[in-house]
């Protein structure tokens, strides 16, 4: 079967489901997770969501699929709502082109918050350059929609694209998150580092937060600490683990 046909099958049979990678502060405690869908195939195993999404995208089952991750998403910051060591962890959510772009997508995710009783304060969405230059009056409009009741927004993968400071400026973001590649090689590359520090003062300059993304080692945390980075996600804080695997214990 193709991979499309095996994920409608994977949809009805819920096959997905969310992995969470920790986010921390500067003192190494959890302040919230993202969501990374991972799909559980009975023959093809865990599949990867490099491998899926594109495939998700070009067919259009980014929106049921879509839809499905902001609901379990939505459900599990209801389940830590409920106990004070948990109520205030932050939930960010990835968000993809044709998701977004969708007419209804500011509409359905207002309806969905309402519904489920969702924190709207505690939902974090992720969007890429790419994505918001496409057209960017559009997405300012559905960025304001959802941030007037408390949704928080990302640009992810910042600095991998082609957005003007001008651009930068007008887009209603709430944190950059510094791309992984930038972070790898942060205390090897004198170019990587300048952008790394680049990143961080535009940030400060333009009132945004920061997350280092792809921090593998104390290294290179202590130079994004001394540089200014006040939150960090990487394997060194935690890979993407099923819910019950998540050490949500205070440091
Ligand atoms: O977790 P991992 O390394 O495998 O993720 C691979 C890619 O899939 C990343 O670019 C990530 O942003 C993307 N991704 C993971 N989960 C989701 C999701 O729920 N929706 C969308 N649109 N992309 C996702
Ligand atoms: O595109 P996005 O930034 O949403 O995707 C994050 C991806 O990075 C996921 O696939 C996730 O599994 C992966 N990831 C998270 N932490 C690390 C890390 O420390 N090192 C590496 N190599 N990948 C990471
Ligand atoms: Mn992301
Ligand atoms: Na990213």
């Amino acid at each position: 079967a193709t991979l499309e046909a095996d994920m409608r099958l994977g949809l009805e049979r819920n096959e997905f489901l969310l992995y969470y990678q920790p986010v921390v502060d500067a003192q190494a405690r959890i302040t919230g997770v993202e969501a990374l869908v991972r799909w559980q195939h009975p023959e093809r195993g865990l599949v990867s969501p490099a491998e899926f999404i594109p495939v998700a995208e070009q067919t259009g089952l980014i929106l049921p699929l879509g839809q499905w991750v902001l609901e379990t998403a939505c459900a599990q910051l209801v389940e830590w709502s409920a106990q004070a060591s948990t109520q205030r962890l932050t939930m960010a959510v990835n968000v993809s082109a044709r998701q977004f772009r969708h007419p209804e997508f500011s509409n359905q995710l207002l309806s969905l918050l309402r519904v489920s009783g969702a924190n709207p304060y505690r939902l974090k969405l992720e969007l890429t350059e790419s994505l918001l230059l496409s057209d960017i009056e559009d997405a300012i409009v559905k960025m304001g929609e959802l941030r007037s009741i408390g949704v928080n927004f990302s640009l992810d993968d910042f600095g991998t694209g082609y957005s003007s400071l001008s651009y930068l400026k007008r887009l209603p973001l709430d944190q950059l998150k510094i791309d992984q590649s930038f972070v790898r090689d942060v205390l090897n590359d004198p170019n990587d580092a300048a952008i790394a520090r680049t990143i961080l003062n535009l940030a400060q300059s333009l009132d945004l937060g920061v997350v280092a993304e792809g921090v593998e080692t104390k290294g290179q945390h202590e130079f994004l600490l001394r540089a200014g980075c006040k939150a960090f996600q990487g394997y060194l804080f935690g890979r993407p683990v099923p819910v019950v695997q998540l050490d949500l214990r205070v440091r």
